[in-house]
């Protein structure tokens, strides 16, 4: 993203970075002050809770994952699933 920064998705014990297309889209929805946004994921629909700050199914609205927008460089353990060298 323009300044440094990155969306990221809670793993068991670490961070995920998003993938660029929704980390763009999910940057927009916020840029906008978008309270949530709901975006395709791999095939799922999410829904991205910008004042809680989390994302889960739709389907299952109880499962939640938490997320947060931090600098890029930040350890991560990877990008949308696929692991960091
Ligand atoms: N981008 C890509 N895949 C996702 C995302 C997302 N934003 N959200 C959920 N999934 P849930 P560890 C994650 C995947 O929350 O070892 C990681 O990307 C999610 O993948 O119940 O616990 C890893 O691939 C999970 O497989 O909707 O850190 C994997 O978990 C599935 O959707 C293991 O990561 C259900 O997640």
């Amino acid at each position: 993203l323009e300044d440094g920064y990155q969306w990221f998705y809670e793993g068991r014990n670490g961070w995920w970075a998003y993938d660029e297309r929704t980390s763009f889209e999910m940057e927009c929805a916020y840029k906008r002050s978008q309270r949530i946004c709901e975006l395709l994921i791999a095939g799922f629909l999410y829904m991205i809770d910008f004042d809680q700050m989390f994302q889960s199914r739709k389907t299952e609205p109880s499962r939640r994952r938490r997320i947060k927008r931090d600098l890029a460089s930040i350890p991560k353990k990877g990008v949308a699933g696929l692991r960091l060298e």
